[in-house]
């Protein structure tokens, strides 16, 4: 009956819209979008035949909904996914106007344009926050200019009232999910292990290296023999992982964690010229995080024995709160999005799905 209901006001309000296009104000090819452009049997329609597009019209008023994404930067695969996924969705085709804007990993360069969204009075604000530090000032300046935000994928360390909605993933419960799968995995055995942090103050550096360290605390005869940010790129994880093999030499460790799968083909490379031999048949064991479709490639050959998931389709999730304040619904504090983890062939895990080529083959990204 609900959904039935808002068929209805969908297609009165698609109707009235056509008219409302005519009305002096809207821009002038909304303008000259003429009902009778619209298939009569649209007009018509009865509420339960409204095709399904219009239900996706965001905006009641048939206006564009002008959104704005301060996004992280083009540093990693998992990022690049990210980023087409907003593109997609917040689409013209979709009802919506995306400003986006890459920060090129550069705090400064995020506030600033944040404010530069603020000044253009667009209707959303979706932040994907570089570092989790520094954000109450200009997130008031949005409060105060009535612009709703939304922090997405990463968090920001601000009270909760200065922001409409946050989601993403749990990444301290993605480090302890590696951390578990280890302690599965060596089953009493010794751990010296490296880790090549993502980068620093990000949240999801923050959140996984919270998570892994409470499982090491577990285990007393593991060792975390040094901890670096490869800043979530290859050439960072090639360059931290040189300079660990330098200064730790091969032998001396047998895990290397790398916060995300860009890191991790950086150490592979690393570990190659120095011939050091990982994955499943392998003297160092190698975690990653991400599950590209790279990562869990290298996953599926062994290379890489465990990779925790980190969704980056996430933008239906931003959508879904935009349609709902559009609409002038109360939207949740948080939304969780959920992730698992893999492992390579031939292990069997509590903690994962052991990979197979269809397990691949079905993956979204
Ligand atoms: C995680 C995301 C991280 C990815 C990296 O949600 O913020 O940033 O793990 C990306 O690949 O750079
Ligand atoms: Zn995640």
């Amino acid at each position: 009956m609900k959904k039935k209901l808002a068929l209805l006001l969908v297609a009165a309000m698609t109707v009235s819209s056509l008219v409302a296009c005519g009305n002096s104000e809207a821009p002038a090819e909304e303008a000259a979008a003429p009902a009778e452009e619209a298939p009569a049997e649209e007009e018509a329609a009865p509420a339960e035949e409204a095709p399904a597009e219009e239900e996706a019209a965001p905006a009641a008023d048939g206006e564009v909904v002008t959104v704005g994404f301060a996004q992280v930067g083009h540093e990693s695969d998992w990022r690049a996914a990210n980023t087409k996924n907003y593109q997609d969705t917040f689409s013209a085709e979709n009802g919506y106007e995306l400003s986006f804007v890459d920060c090129d990993n550069d705090h400064a360069v995020q506030i600033e344009t944040v404010r530069g969204f603020i000044e253009q009075e667009l209707d959303y604000i979706c932040i994907a926050p570089i570092q989790s530090a520094g954000w109450d000032t200009v997130l008031q300046e949005a409060q105060d200019a009535g612009i709703p935000v939304l922090i997405v994928d990463r968090a920001v360390d601000a009270a909760d009232t200065l922001y409409t909605t946050a989601l993403g993933c749990d990444m301290v419960a993605e480090g302890e999910a590696a951390g578990n799968w280890l302690a599965e995995y060596l089953d009493g055995a010794d751990a010296n292990i490296l880790v090549i942090e993502g980068s620093v103050g990000a949240s999801a550096t923050l959140g996984r290296t919270e998570g892994f360290n409470n499982i090491v605390a577990q285990n007393s005869n593991w060792k975390v023999l040094d901890s670096q940010s490869g800043d979530f790129t290859q050439a960072g994880g090639q360059e931290v992982m040189e300079s660990f093999i330098k200064t730790y030499g091969a032998g001396n460790f047998n895990v290397v964690v790398c916060q995300n799968d860009n890191e991790a083909y950086g150490a592979m490379d690393a570990m190659d010229a120095a011939g050091i031999t990982y994955g499943v048949d392998g003297d160092v064991q190698i975690i990653s995080f991400d599950a590209t479709h790279d990562g869990l490639q290298y996953t599926l050959d062994g290379k890489i024995t465990c990779n925790v998931e980190c969704n980056p389709l996430q933008a239906g999730f931003a959508e879904e709160v935009i349609k709902k304040l559009e609409a002038g619904e109360e939207v949740d504090k948080w939304t969780l999005v959920e992730d698992q983890a893999f492992v390579a062939p031939g292990i069997e895990s509590q903690y994962a799905v052991t990979m197979s080529q269809e397990v691949l083959d079905g993956r979204a990204y």
